[in-house]
């Protein structure tokens, strides 16, 4: 059996037409219009393929290919449509394209597995509403509870349950449909890799061995608002300026004192009043910190927030730290690692195996089950901007290998 390479990129192209924004990037938020247009039109395809589709109360979807013993447990394959602001358009569309190739070729083959397959769109992946990201997988497995999405909210204060009442959903069910150890055969995620290593070390396909686990925080400096001409330097409680020093200083922590493989970044900044001609009172900013290593992420916050404090006693301000979200680093199911290092081999010999400095939903979903992840390389290592950029042909390749080790996992 084989992969289209055509239909596949028709796809990502029709993917890409769901858009919220009309800047260059691709913004498609979970429960946003672009979003609700590109899920209609999925199922649209997933009933064609008379696969059976279900949504659950968070609104992850989950599209049946029936096996023939209904007592073995399924086969998971998929990964997320929804984007950060003005990213790319294959990040988690080459995943949710190249599961929606097997289940089609399967079709177009009359297959008749012993394990059904299912094709799974995690919603809420990036985080792009709330500022957690993987919702839509972390309640799946429990990690998030209904009562938990309570206390997510947008920028502008809309909350999560509002969010999702207003899409049709309704959290308050999703206890019926969390999953549990035993529930799954198998969870595969194909991707992009959205680093440069793939490229620098000029191989095709990725056999993903671990995932990076995360740790976002929100940092808020309060200090004393005030005006900007007629307040002398020595007289100021200046929040800006100390939060300039403060990142810089989570620059050089992440850089120079944890692992190689530690990054820290800070993505989103606001302060208040945010006029020209007033010393802002209160600075609130975000750091993403990640580690394949658990303590060297513990590590890098532990370090930062020494910092702050010799910050705030010399420069007279308060400083807090709120923790938005987090999960741990994860190493891949080794059987499902060797199903996927036969499926890359029949196809290319042309891989390795590497880490993923990205988090993805199958690091939540190896709570539950065996998941394997299969990358193909991104262009100048670029993602979550515009250029985002994977060679159709590596596409294809990295489709064909999911193809052959979701045959071999559901046969
Ligand atoms: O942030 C991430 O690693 C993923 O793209 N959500
Ligand atoms: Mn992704
Ligand atoms: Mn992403």
């Amino acid at each position: 059996m084989n992969v289209n390479r055509e239909r596949i990129m028709q796809r990502i192209d029709a993917f890409a037409g769901f858009n919220d924004n009309d800047d260059g990037g691709i913004s498609r938020f979970s429960y946003g219009r672009a979003d609700a247009d590109a899920r209609a039109w999925l199922m649209q395809i997933c009933r064609e393929l008379k696969l059976q589709v279900t949504v659950d109360p968070v609104g992850n979807i989950r599209a049946c290919y029936e096996g023939v013993d209904s007592s073995l447990m399924p086969v998971l394959v998929g990964s997320h449509i929804d984007s950060v602001r003005n990213g790319g358009k294959y990040d988690g569309i080459v995943g949710v394209v190249g599961a929606m190739e097997v289940l089609t070729v399967m079709r177009e083959n009359n297959c008749l597995p012993r394990r059904s397959v299912e094709l799974i769109i995690f919603a809420e992946e990036e985080g792009s509403n709330f500022g957690t990201t993987m919702v839509g997988s972390k309640t799946l497995i429990g990690k998030l509870s209904a009562d938990d999405l309570r206390h997510l909210h947008t920028e502008d204060k809309r909350t999560c349950l509002e969010i999702l009442e207003k899409s049709g959903l309704d959290p308050g069910k999703m206890k019926d449909f969390v999953l549990k150890p035993g529930d799954i055969e198998a969870m595969l995620e194909l991707h992009i890799e959205q680093g440069i290593v793939l490229e620098q070390e000029k191989k095709r396909l990725g056999v993903v061995q671990a995932i990076a686990g995360m740790t976002t925080m929100e940092v808020t400096v309060c200090g004393t608002s005030n005006h900007a001409g007629a307040t002398p330097m020595y007289l100021r409680n200046d929040p800006m300026s100390a939060a300039a020093v403060l990142i810089e200083d989570i620059e050089d922590i992440a850089a120079n004192h944890v692992l190689e493989s530690t990054v820290a970044t800070v993505g989103s900044i606001s302060c208040r009043p945010n006029m020209p001609n007033v010393i802002p009172g209160e600075v609130t900013f975000t750091i993403d910190i990640r580690d394949i290593e658990q303590d060297a992420i513990e590590k890098t916050v532990a370090q930062i927030t020494s910092c702050a404090e010799k910050i705030s006693q010399e420069r007279k301000v308060m400083i807090r730290f709120r923790t938005i979200g987090s999960s741990k680093p994860i190493r891949l199911s080794p059987r499902i690692m060797d199903t996927v290092k036969r499926a890359v081999s029949s196809c290319s010999d042309s891989w390795m195996v590497m880490n993923s400095g990205a988090v993805h939903d199958a690091a939540m979903m190896a709570s539950i089950t065996d998941v394997g992840m299969i990358f193909v390389p991104s262009v100048g290592g670029k993602s979550h901007n515009p250029e985002e950029y994977t060679d159709p042909s590596d596409i294809a390749l990295g489709c064909q290998a999911l193809l052959l080790a979701v045959t071999e996992l559901c046969v």
